[in-house]
């Protein structure tokens, strides 16, 4: 339970990674009020200066005793050390918003994307997990659609920036497209394959049904935010040279009869997304513009050719802030605001 106060003590572990630096960012963007911020990482980062409103922030390293004190501390190092310590934060009567895979299917467990399911934090959180990006953006354009039209089935073709697996990715890239360029060779390191002038269909590991986790996460995650466990997903999900933001191709089948002129109605003005679909004039969204930005694009909202109740659109968003950092500040805000 958290106790109103003017400013809170706000953790974040995971604070040297791609995610955890956007969440300082995002937290002094919007004000949020912080009365004490801890950066957390691993012995690595120990000593490491951050900044943070202008100060410097050095770096603790993550342990057992980190929370005490702590209000609300924002987790972004892996899954494997928001298992191992997130329970340590909850017993020092912290609230854990947690970004990683974790906790995100557990029953008792809020899965949370504000604009969606708000009241699916409860009354007495301990941990809350962030969705997984692709997920976010995805049930951000789904929502509304699903309240309407009764969302049958959806078949998703993910188009992912290299940001979503943090900056040794982000410098894989930059090096790769270098090398390439000069016509030296190359040694995929972050990915099994290539990167540069590359797609790979192919997001973290493989399971027995022949999807990957990322994959199967788009699926179990969509029908828990949605509340609704009858609502098919199919996705592909695929990592492409792409610096920040993921692209989605979404086709969704109703039981509704539907058509893209309602759905661009039902769309537009919606808190978090914008419409920006105007084909005659070359407008839909690109990765590159909505990088930086906080909403859920969406454009190319069209009728399915092939269906009779289906519609086609297109969804882009920044990864690292709607997809994570936003998300996680977002959450914490509608704790400290109700
Ligand atoms: P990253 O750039 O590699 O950063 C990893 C962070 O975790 C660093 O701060 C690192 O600290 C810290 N860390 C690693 N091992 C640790 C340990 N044993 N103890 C304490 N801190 C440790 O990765 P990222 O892109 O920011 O992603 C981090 C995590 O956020 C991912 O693993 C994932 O769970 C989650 N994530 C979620 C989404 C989403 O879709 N919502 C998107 C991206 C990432 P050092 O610098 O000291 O190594
Ligand atoms: O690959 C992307 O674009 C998003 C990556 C998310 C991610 C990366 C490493 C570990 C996750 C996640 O959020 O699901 C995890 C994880 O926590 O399992």
């Amino acid at each position: 339970m958290l106790h109103k106060k003017g400013q809170y003590n706000i953790a974040v572990a995971g604070a040297t990674g791609a995610v955890g630096r956007k969440i300082l960012e995002i937290l002094e963007e919007r004000d949020f009020p912080v009365a004490k911020l801890k950066a957390l990482a691993s012995a690595r980062s120990v000593g490491q200066s951050l900044k943070f409103k202008g100060n410097p922030v050095i770096v603790e390293e993550l342990t057992e005793d980190s929370f005490e004190g702590v209000d609300i501390a924002l987790f972004s190092a892996g899954a494997g050390v928001s298992r191992q310590f997130a329970p340590f934060a909850v017993k020092s009567n912290c609230i854990v918003i947690d970004n990683s895979s974790a906790f995100r299917m557990e029953p008792d467990i809020p899965l949370v994307v504000p604009e969606v399911n708000p009241d699916a934090v409860g009354e007495n959180p301990g941990i809350i997990a962030n969705p997984n990006c692709s997920t976010i953006q995805m049930v951000v354009a789904l929502k509304p659609i699903h309240d309407k039209f009764r969302i049958k089935r959806v078949i998703v073709s993910t188009y992912q920036s290299v940001s979503g697996s943090g900056q040794k990715a982000i410098n894989e890239l930059r090096n790769q497209t270098r090398s390439l360029l000069d016509g030296e060779a190359i040694e995929p390191n972050v990915y099994p394959h290539q990167i540069a002038f590359n797609c790979i269909p192919h997001i973290d590991t493989f399971i027995d049904n022949g999807y990957t986790k990322e994959e199967m996460k788009m699926v179990n995650e969509t029908q828990k935010i949605l509340g609704d466990s009858s609502v098919m997903v199919s996705p592909t999900t695929v990592r492409v040279p792409v610096f920040y933001s993921h692209s989605e191709s979404v086709n969704v089948e109703t039981i509704s009869p539907i058509s893209a002129k309602e759905v661009k109605e039902l769309l537009s003005g919606l808190d978090g997304l914008q419409v920006f679909d105007d084909p005659a004039s070359n407008e839909y969204p690109l990765a590159i513009d909505c990088a930086g930005k906080d909403e859920v694009f969406v454009g190319r909202i069209r009728d399915d050719i092939t269906c009779k109740n289906a519609i086609n659109f297109w969804v882009v968003s920044d990864n690292l802030r709607k997809g994570a950092a936003l998300n996680a500040v977002q959450i914490a805000e509608y704790l400290v605001s109700r």
